[in-house]
């Protein structure tokens, strides 16, 4: 079975936009593919974050997916920081790390930008740690999005090197590490806004064009029924001249797993009125339940506790293998058991 594994920051309420671009699919996931999920904390304190909100934020993660649909019994769900491992074979990963190299990812320099007044090491050496969080785990695949693809470029590099160094010049030596690949959404749902349907629904604009998954369901039929369009009277799917149909064709299709085609012919003869009230009511006939179960885990957080803990230690019994074995190629003194 195909092993995949990809980290969620804790950062912001999600929107319709990262549930249906990638908690929905990468939940589906698990019926394919042996996955894990992991609520990246550390990588989120690159940036100053409230300890409050952050710790409600790591909880609220767990929870959005687990009230999608994922199963802690099929899947492995944790805290990055619930397992050391992460952050030891950040620090050797380290010494693999070039400065040019992560001089040049995108994220970092954009990031500094944002952040001017807080350019850490923490933040420099943001990728490293994500090469760790993934290379412990002997990733095949890793589901992302288009921004994060240097990343993973940046990962199999440093895998690639590690290996190379530790196995050069040393007859029928395995390599150490498992070389992963990106794997770029299949279906490709890009949300848009729904007030501004050429620019992606974004989480850190919170206006009528962003649907949060938190908000009440009436607000979000509100905003679908309210949602920018054009002057003409058929529902056709055609993005240059009709982003704003095009983009709830897209939701609907989405939310209904079928094809946009299906969709279009369903609303073919129909006023936009009502082809965006029935868009509305699929939506939060989606929505719904998952808030529903969402708030139940949150009233619950003994029982998050127990789900996170068990995936932490699932997670820790592969992590701690791959370090022991890093550790010996480089030649630390392994901690006598
Ligand atoms: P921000 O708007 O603050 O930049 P974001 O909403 O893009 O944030 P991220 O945390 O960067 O959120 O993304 C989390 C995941 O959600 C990524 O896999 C990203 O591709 C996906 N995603 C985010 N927005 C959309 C969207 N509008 N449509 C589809 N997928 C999205
Ligand atoms: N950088 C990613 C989050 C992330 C991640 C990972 C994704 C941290 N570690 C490992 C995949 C694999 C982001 O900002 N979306």
């Amino acid at each position: 079975m195909k092993k995949i594994l990809s980290g969620i920051q804790p950062s912001g309420r999600p929107s319709l936009g990262n549930y249906l671009g990638a908690i929905k699919p990468q939940v589906s996931l698990q019926d394919e593919a042996d996955v894990t999920y992991f609520i990246a904390d550390l990588h989120a304190i690159t940036v100053r974050q409230d300890p409050a909100e952050l710790k409600k934020r790591t909880y609220a993660v767990a929870a959005w997916y687990l009230a999608c649909g994922l199963d802690p019994e099929k899947s492995t769900l944790f805290v990055q920081s619930h397992v050391p491992a992460h952050a030891q074979l950040g620090w050797i990963l380290n010494t693999f790390a070039q400065m040019g190299e992560l001089e040049r990812m995108t994220q970092f320099k954009d990031k500094s930008k944002r952040h001017s007044h807080n350019i850490n090491v923490g933040l420099f050496g943001y990728p490293v740690l994500q090469a760790a969080d993934i290379l412990l785990y002997n990733i095949d695949a890793v589901p992302v999005g288009e921004d994060q693809k240097q990343h993973i470029e940046l990962t199999r590099d440093i895998a690639i090197r590690f290996n190379n160094h530790y196995t050069q010049g040393k007859e029928g030596a395995k390599p150490i590490f498992v070389v992963p690949e990106p794997m770029l959404p299949k279906t490709g749902a890009r949300v848009k806004d729904l007030q501004n349907p050429t620019a992606k629904m974004s989480k850190s604009i919170d206006g009528k064009g962003t649907i949060f998954m938190e908000e009440d369901v009436k607000s979000i039929a509100k905003k679908i029924r309210s949602a920018v369009t054009d002057s003409g009277s058929t529902v056709e799917y055609d993005v240059a001249n009709k982003p704003g149909i095009a983009n709830l064709l897209e939701i609907y299709a989405t939310v209904q797993n079928i094809s946009i085609e299906a969709a279009q012919n369903e609303f073919s003869g129909q006023q936009y009125g009502a082809f965006k009230s029935t868009v509305a009511d699929a939506v939060v006939a989606e929505i719904e339940p998952i808030q529903k179960r969402f708030n139940e885990l949150m009233n619950h957080r003994a029982e998050l506790d127990k789900i996170l803990k068990v995936g932490a230690e699932k997670a820790n019994i592969q992590a701690e293998r791959t370090l022991q074995k890093v550790m010996r190629k480089v030649g630390l003194v392994p901690p006598a058991v």
